[in-house]
């Protein structure tokens, strides 16, 4: 008897998608099998998320954090705390190599996969790893969330294996009119870095 009541609903579905426009459009979400599409299951939501974290070390007293998120497709949020630095703004930044063999140097240059020049992190013209400056309190700690859209942790122009590098000097962001300014922002000798690499969500 139940079943002949639900083929009656079902037949009426498509009896009302077949002369309306409108119910058309609901008749997918009238399945129950269409429902388990629509809302994902908890697990899906977490392989979404993905969490890295890279340690910032060099050959002097600067030291710090950063986590990276980024959910499903959106920006990627940096959570950094870096202590041991003299007053004022250092350049941030993500190089191209997780290469510490040599220190902080074997990171190489800015990560730059659009072939650009250096830039600010709102500029369009800009490498992928600008990140701009992080700012140093008079006890020389630098405490910073950034949100970026350059530096997934997923896809081709993935940042899991590259390095975070913070800098002795203030990146001038491309506009100081130094020779290095649209290399490097100017920004002066390495004084931490840190591979960035994943971490449970
Ligand atoms: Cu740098
Ligand atoms: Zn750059």
């Amino acid at each position: 008897m139940q079943e002949v009541a639900m083929a009656a609903m079902a037949a009426h579905t498509v009896l009302s998608a077949a002369s309306s426009p409108f119910h058309l459009l609901l008749f997918p979400s009238a399945f129950p099998t269409n429902s388990i599409t629509l809302s994902k299951p908890l697990t899906a939501i977490a392989a979404d998320t993905k969490k890295a974290v890279a340690v910032l070390k060099g050959s002097s007293p600067v030291e710090g954090i950063a986590t990276l998120t980024q959910q499903l497709n959106g920006p990627t949020t940096v959570n950094v705390r870096v202590t041991g630095l003299a007053p004022g703004p250092h350049g941030f930044h993500l190089h191209e190599y997780g290469d510490t063999t040599k220190g902080c140097v074997s990171t190489g240059p800015h990560f730059n996969p659009n072939k650009l020049k250096h830039g600010a992190p709102g500029d369009k013209i800009r490498h992928a790893g600008d990140l701009g400056n992080i700012v140093a309190n008079a006890d020389g700690v630098a405490e910073a969330t950034i949100v970026d859209n350059q530096i997934p942790l997923i896809g081709p122009n993935s940042v899991v294996g590259r390095a975070l590098v913070v800098h002795e000097l203030e990146d001038d962001l491309g506009k100081g009119g130094k020779e290095l300014s649209l290399s490097t922002g100017n920004a002066g000798g390495r004084l931490a870095c840190g591979v960035v690499g994943l971490t449970p969500v």
